[in-house]
């Protein structure tokens, strides 16, 4: 039975991994690596065990859902051992030699992998899975998004400030510079000379790479929400041929990961609260731009579970193509 490790384990995507593997009945043996701290500590009946330079021998697998540092300091220890790795992490996303990949976008890159594959960002993820059929329908030019993304992003520390805020505990914010309970905060990751931040540059970049369209233009804005999970998604897509809407729904039904939710006349539309703690991306609120006189632009609002597709259930998924190629 192959062996597959989980690196930060503790973490909400690390638990969301294992709970996945459970889920899909993956006939691995799954062992809990994290930092010394949470050693000891018991998941779904595994100790957690700490992570050290020897933690990866016998190990087939690795599934990283670490920060950037962190990863950066086992990876070595995990190639060392031989391990396939998928890192969750931003740090080898662009890295020309590392695949990044959306299982029902670009499963083939996953044979180009030289021991490590990366798992895009979640916001990413989301956008991707809910355009890729409107993409090979009606061809895409430029995208343009506006994020609307939940605490739990930032992880528990996101979570902690939007529940203290919203009891009025007086504590100091842990994981956002403003209050975010009640308020909106257009700001993910440090900004750059041109205004433009860490988290909205992921989506061209990532976009591009996954698509294999080095030339697809995508402008993001990110705001960080007081929404607890899932991540919500404004997106207007500039197409290379007219666009219909009708079709644009029929292809949607069809599309892998994707839910159609489009009736707005009976109140039917993506929300995050229904797109939480399930796998799907949800796509709605489906119309035509009638500001563009050629008809080539469609306006759509997506919404994911940032924790499962946007991380943990995306990186499984890859988890489960590897193990298949294996047999
Ligand atoms: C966030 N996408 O939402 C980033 C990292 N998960 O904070």
């Amino acid at each position: 039975m192959k062996k597959v490790a989980i690196a930060g384990a503790t973490g909400a995507v690390g638990r969301q991994m294992l709970e996945c593997i459970r889920e899909r009945n993956l006939p691995v043996e799954v062992k809990l690596l994290a930092s010394a701290r949470s050693k000891g500590k018991v998941i779904d009946g595994l100790v957690v065990e700490e992570l050290t330079p020897d933690s990866f021998q016998g190990v087939d697998y690795v599934l990283g859902a670490c920060e950037n540092d962190v990863t950066k300091r086992w990876m070595p220890w995990a190639q060392e051992a031989g391990c396939v790795v998928v890192d969750n992490s931003s740090a080898f996303r662009l890295d020309d030699n590392v695949p990044l990949v959306v299982p029902e976008i670009n499963a083939d890159d996953i044979d180009h992998h030289n021991g490590i594959i990366a798992n895009p960002n979640c916001s990413t993820i989301i956008a991707l899975v809910g355009c890729d059929a409107l993409k090979k329908e009606f061809g895409l030019k430029r995208m343009i998004v506006t994020t609307m993304q939940a605490v739990s992003g930032a992880g528990v520390k996101g979570i902690a400030d939007l529940e203290n805020q919203v009891k009025g505990e007086d504590v100091p914010f842990q994981a956002f510079p403003y209050q975010i309970a009640y308020n909106l905060i257009p700001q993910i990751g440090d900004f750059d000379e041109f205004g433009i931040s860490k988290e909205e540059w992921k989506m061209q970049n990532e976009g591009r790479k996954i698509w294999h369209e080095p030339e697809l233009l995508v402008n993001c804005t990110c705001v960080r929400v007081p929404v607890m999970r899932s991540h919500s998604e404004s997106i207007t897509l500039e197409c290379e041929t007219e666009v219909d809407v009708a079709r644009a729904r029929e292809v949607l039904k069809q599309a892998a990961g994707v839910q159609l939710k489009d009736d707005p006349q009976n109140r039917v539309y993506p929300m995050p609260l229904d797109t939480t703690d399930q796998d799907d991306v949800f796509v709605g609120r489906i119309r035509k731009d009638l500001t563009d006189p050629e008809g080539k632009t469609l306006q759509v609002f997506v919404c994911g579970d940032q924790i499962r597709k946007g991380a943990a259930t995306n990186a499984v998924q890859i988890l489960e193509k590897l193990l298949e190629k294996a047999e």
